[in-house]
């Protein structure tokens, strides 16, 4: 009797918090060197769901994971994660974010995260406060 009331209240809390049940938290390495080269995320590159989140792993140490002004959807709020340590970002606005390691962003640390069904693509050429290492890497990215 008392087990069937709890598996009552796990199945009223399962119907009435449908996002929290469903969204879904991705991890991304951050790496010195990785299959990609040298300063990389790992994947690059994600798909995921509106409210999902994604875990930063600093696998090594001297990485963050950052929001870029230039690449970030109208309405989604910036970020910038701590050196070295783990930190886990929810995306509640659909759209295409470019991700920055705030040390490596010359190198071309950075990754690209694609939240929601509709993704705007990013303009063909991406603005010059983009580090030519950084924009190589995103259109590489965006190529596969
Ligand atoms: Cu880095």
């Amino acid at each position: 009797m008392k087990y069937c009331a709890i598996i009552g209240c796990i199945a009223v809390a399962a119907l009435l918090l449908p996002d929290a049940v469903m969204a879904e938290t991705h991890e991304v390495k951050m790496l010195n060197r990785g299959a990609g080269g040298a300063m990389v995320y790992e994947p690059d590159h994600l798909t995921i769901a509106l409210g999902d989140s994604v875990h930063f792993v600093p696998t090594q140490k001297g990485h963050n994971a950052a929001s870029i002004k230039e690449m970030l959807p109208q309405g989604a709020t910036p970020f910038l994660g701590p050196l070295s340590k783990e930190e886990t970002v929810r995306f509640d606005v659909a759209g295409r974010y470019g991700i920055k390691c705030t040390p490596h962003y010359a190198m071309g640390m950075v990754m690209v995260i694609d939240v929601g069904e509709t993704v705007d693509p990013l303009p063909q050429t991406l603005p010059d406060t983009i580090p030519r290492r950084a924009r190589e890497r995103f259109e590489e990215i965006l190529s596969r």
